[in-house]
């Protein structure tokens, strides 16, 4: 009883939500990926990466490794510390009163193991390589980017995100069944809507449904799930760095109760000193004027925390 009163502020009726079935699918190893990229950033700032070359035993070791932790008893899993931001949280989003049918691993990346102190050795080293896969595949999807947006230096979006004092953030999410739901005919909210703050984010799931995206004209539609692939997001930093040329993409997860979803999410962001300015090749070659002022990586952080998930973080930035 006590579940169920805590969840019906995330109870939804069931509105039927389209399937995207067009997700836009670009295979890193074809001709005209870095082209398929762009023109998908700037339509929907959202596809999906294929031919990425991350072995599926890398993803199923870390599905398994975090589905072993969010199965151990709660005392167990309140010792990664109290989400604040990192640690281990359940339902509660933030510091502002967001929440969802959700418990989560929330953690900065860092290449020192003692920062993971919270796993066991297995779930630390499945992290930690899975870590390290899918920083190489930012590193290939950003400098394919870079060359569609004809950027003289490939690495000039990459290395922003991959140096050393960079912002990284892993997030591990688990959304756990709720039968009830099904004889109830609702689902509940997961992840409320949001842009994501950063300038990529790359989300892997298991085969289940749950993820939405919204397109231009604000529908929401349903993203298949497909637990082979990555799915790249446009974060806000990534919107300003090309002037509004590409969208970071309202997301959000809808839980339908009747099968666990477990994803796990790189937020790769600049370094907290990092200057966020439209870049000069994108400006001079469309000649226009800049549409944000110029903020530091660490200001925009600061911000965003004070904000609600739901909140369109960017407007205090536009001139
Ligand atoms: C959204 C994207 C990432 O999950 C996240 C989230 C962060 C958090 O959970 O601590 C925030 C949210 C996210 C944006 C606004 C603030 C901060 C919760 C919240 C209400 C880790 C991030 O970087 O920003």
């Amino acid at each position: 009883m006590v579940v169920l009163a805590n969840t019906i502020p995330l109870l939804r009726s069931p509105k039927a939500c389209a399937y995207f079935s067009s997700v836009p699918v670009v295979d890193l190893s074809e001709p005209g990926a870095a082209e398929a990229i762009v023109s998908a950033c700037g339509e929907f700032g959202f596809f999906k990466v294929a031919g990425h070359g991350i072995p599926m035993e890398l993803m199923q070791r870390l599905e398994l490794e975090a589905l072993r932790f969010f199965h151990s008893p709660q005392a167990e899993k309140e010792k990664a510390g109290v989400a604040n931001p990192f640690g281990y949280g359940n339902k509660r989003i933030g510091p502002n009163g967001d929440v969802g049918w959700v418990e989560y691993l929330l953690f900065a990346v860092t290449a020192d193991p003692s920062a993971y102190a919270c796993m066991d050795y297995s779930f630390r080293s499945a992290l930690m390589e899975y870590l390290l896969g899918v920083r190489k595949l930012a590193s290939e999807v950003l400098e394919l980017m870079a060359d569609g947006l004809k950027l003289k230096q490939r690495e000039a979006l990459s290395n922003l995100v991959l140096g050393d004092e960079s912002d990284g953030l892993i997030r591990l999410n688990h959304y756990p069944k709720f039968p009830l739901l099904e004889r109830l005919n609702c689902s509940l909210t997961g992840f409320g809507e949001h842009t994501d703050p950063q300038l990529i984010s790359i989300l892997r799931s298991n085969n289940s449904t749950g993820l939405q995206i919204s397109l231009r004209d604000g529908s929401w539609v349903s993203v298949p799930p497909d637990n082979e692939s990555f799915f790249i997001i446009v974060g806000d930093t990534l919107q300003v760095l090309t002037n509004g040329r590409f969208k970071s993409v309202r997301h959000r997860v809808l839980a339908n109760g009747s099968k666990s979803r477990v994803s796990m999410i790189y937020f790769f962001g600049p370094a907290p000193t990092e200057k966020i300015v439209p870049l000069g090749e994108v400006m001079g070659e469309r000649a226009e004027p800049s549409k944000y002022r110029e903020f530091t990586w660490s200001e925009y952080k600061k911000a965003a925390y004070k904000t609600k998930l739901g909140d369109y973080r960017l407007g205090q930035f536009e001139k």
